[in-house]
């Protein structure tokens, strides 16, 4: 059965003109820099993001990593969200693998940090204190509906990290979402931070890979450690040629996802039973919860789901995600709307 998967924008395979891109790319070994297709993906990277260079890596989580790894030393601290990726689902990497000290910082519903917040959270020079040397946000932020972080708010962190000589660093897995949705490019939106990452393998479609941008020092270090960590690849033209796909063409595109996310929502909030977020959606994830009068568990509605050939993760005990990505068209809202309407009865 072929599947309406709205798990997640991780889950999109390929498009066929990235499968003949892949087929028939230039290649070369990148850890001796030679691979002509993931030079010129990291070059148009990094001029598409406003920074002086770029590196391909295997993964967001990889690439969120070597950020903190470059500016962290064991023991110094970090500002994140309470409600980040990097804090709550990339395993500890950097606490593991770095003794990095995380300082978690209440995510409001908007996805914000409190300018407050994170002032008060900076460590002053103390002999019992941790160096605080990084503020990480995330844009769009995941957990809190997928919202974006306007550049307004972004400038406002990017002060206080200057005024502080702090660095900063911007999870933007789905900063093309942020930025379609607030209608600026993503060079504008993380012009105030340092660095960024971005996926290319999520609503971008490509089947493989992130881009870690910054300055050149920096992009320099994170290579370094990307080879500690066993991330240098080989030939991976194959990849970053459905990367440039990405680049080009599903940067552009996004809006109808964003549109999709919306007509989900706006049929599900019909749905006796369904408590749709307030303000939602504004990019491509539709967040909804449980009433207390229903008594199916999410685990259930997700296999009720499934058999009627519709995928849903869920997002907590009582709460769903459902994500719009390339491969979700117009009937494929209609066939879940309809599918959840059945199994909520
Ligand atoms: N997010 C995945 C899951 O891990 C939750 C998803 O389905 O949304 N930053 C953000 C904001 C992310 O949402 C993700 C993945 C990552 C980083 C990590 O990217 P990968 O999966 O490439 O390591």
């Amino acid at each position: 059965m072929e599947y309406i998967d709205l798990r997640s924008d991780t889950v999109t395979k390929p498009t066929p003109e990235m499968r003949e891109a892949m087929a028939t790319a230039e290649v070369g070994d990148d850890v001796y820099m030679d691979d002509p297709t993931v030079n010129e993906l990291q070059e148009k990277s990094a001029e598409a993001l406003g920074k002086d260079d770029a590196l391909f890596v295997p993964s967001g989580t990889m690439g969120n990593l070597l950020a903190l790894l470059v500016y962290c030393q064991r023991g110094d601290e970090i500002i994140v969200g309470d409600k980040s990726h990097i804090y709550l689902n990339e395993a500890g990497g950097s606490s593991a693998l770095d003794g990095i000290h995380p300082r978690p910082i209440k995510n409001q519903s908007d996805g914000t940090l409190l300018l407050g917040d994170i002032r008060e959270a900076i460590q002053s020079e103390d002999v019992h204190h941790t160096i605080t040397r990084l503020i990480c946000l995330e844009n769009t932020q995941n957990s809190c509906g997928g919202v974006p972080l306007s550049l307004e708010y972004m400038q406002a962190v990017g002060k206080i990290a200057r005024e502080n000589n702090l660095s900063f660093h911007v999870d933007g897995a789905r900063i093309f979402n942020a930025a379609t949705a607030l209608k600026i490019s993503a060079k504008e939106l993380v012009a105030p931070a340092d660095s960024a990452m971005f996926c290319l393998s999520k609503g971008l479609v490509a089947p493989v890979g992130s881009m870690l941008v910054g300055a050149g020092k920096f992009i320099q270090r994170a290579r370094h450690l990307r080879k500690m960590l066993g991330g240098g690849m080989r030939q991976a033209g194959v990849l970053a040629a459905a990367g440039l796909i990405s680049l080009e063409k599903m940067t552009t595109r996004l809006e109808q996802d964003h549109i999709r996310a919306k007509k989900l929502s706006e049929n599900l909030k019909q749905i006796h039973g369904l408590v749709l977020d307030a303000d939602s959606p504004s990019t491509n994830m539709v967040y909804f919860n449980l009433a207390d009068e229903v008594k199916l568990s999410v685990n259930q509605i997700a296999d009720e789901m499934k058999k009627r050939g519709v995928l849903v993760d869920w997002a907590g005990p009582r709460r769903f995600r459902l994500v719009t990505h390339y491969w979700i068209d117009d009937a494929g809202v209609d066939k879940t709307a309809q599918a959840l309407k059945d199994v909520m009865i």
